[in-house]
């Protein structure tokens, strides 16, 4: 082979080692979800495999705890950092606490989106919220009110304390009640961290403090099944009722039965879907900077905001008319 052959292999080589992670290959995203067994991160997973497959040669490397908590998420994204994998795409039950973690992945070279659940700025490059959150915190409210025209006490059945997303919703939920809904009184917020039997048992413990209590408002899809079914079996159907975001597939039954008169959720799918696409944006060279826009497949595209996070879209509402439909698909 003569010198300039050789040269043009040992470049064709370098070039073609370089091009690895971004060509077909073999990218490994990991889609770290708040816990394993929740209906929700399972209908993203869903979203998440069918991005690999449509973009190809991307691997989802599907975990999280068994229960939702920063300490389970924290050991889970060191392993990844030891796998090597090529991005992190992570519905954190925590702001502050994976951050570290986080950041030694960024070091590592490793993309970290959040999504669904963030994590704060300094700890990933983007985060994609599913909705515009003081939307979804007024929707939460609105689910609640509209069958209230009295108005009365609601209460809240939340995730974990620590959870990104629904604090975020509640606070924003806060902040409209006094102007938007003067005559919805609430009551208490109650944690059942995404866990069915502490959800069902505060859930239970809402009713018995507070006797005249009208709506339990649950902006979980764990959360608001054990409140429902807690309304289902102490025979409390017509006299409180359960909304908040639910999965329609799990929840239906409840709005069957009229422990429910509506919910509201985004497409979970359609999230996990565009978790993985975000996160191979980043791994193919994306710039995550305010003012960017970065594609998330057949979703559409976003544009990040000026601490890197964007939303997906508005969420749908649920109710007799609509939840057959919908509870066939997620
Ligand atoms: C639960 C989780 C998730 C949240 C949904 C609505 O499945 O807490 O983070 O987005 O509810």
């Amino acid at each position: 082979m003569s010198l300039m052959k050789k040269l043009f292999a040992a470049a064709a080589m370098t070039a073609a080692v370089f091009a690895m992670p971004a060509s077909a290959a073999d990218m490994k995203i990991a889609l770290v979800v708040k816990s394993l067994g929740n209906g929700f991160f399972d209908a993203a997973h869903k979203g998440a495999l069918e991005a690999a497959e449509e973009i190809g040669g991307v691997e989802v490397i599907y975990t999280g705890p068994t229960s939702a908590t920063a300490e389970g998420q924290i050991e889970i994204v060191n392993s990844l950092i030891a796998q090597q994998v090529d991005a992190i795409a992570i519905s954190a039950n925590d702001p502050d606490a994976l951050v570290p973690a986080l950041k030694k992945a960024m070091s590592r070279g490793i993309k970290v989106v959040s999504w669904d659940s963030g994590v704060a700025p300094e700890g990933r490059q983007v985060h994609l919220n599913p909705s515009d959150t003081d939307l979804i915190g007024e929707t939460i409210i609105k689910l609640a009110a509209d069958y209230l025209p009295e108005g009365g006490d609601v209460a809240i059945l939340s995730a974990s304390s620590t959870a990104t997303n629904q604090n975020a919703w509640i606070e924003a939920a806060k902040k409209v009640l006094p102007e938007k809904f003067p005559d919805i009184n609430l009551v208490a917020t109650v944690y059942g961290d995404d866990d069915a039997v502490k959800s069902t048992n505060e859930a239970k413990g809402l009713i018995a403090s507070y006797p005249d209590l009208k709506a339990i408002i649950a902006p979980t899809t764990v959360g608001v099944v054990a409140a429902a079914q807690v309304v289902t079996d102490e025979d409390l159907i017509g006299k409180i009722n359960v909304t908040g975001l639910a999965l329609p597939s799990e929840f239906k039954q409840f709005i069957d039965n009229g422990a429910s008169q509506a919910v509201a959720l985004w497409n979970p799918i359609d999230l996990g879907y565009s978790a993985v696409y975000l996160a191979h944006d980043l791994a193919t060279g994306a710039t995550a900077e305010p003012g960017a826009t970065l594609s998330i497949g057949r979703v559409g595209e976003v544009t990040l905001d000026d601490t890197n996070a964007a939303a997906m879209a508005p969420p749908f509402q649920f109710d007799k008319s609509n939840i057959e439909e919908f509870s066939k698909i997620y």
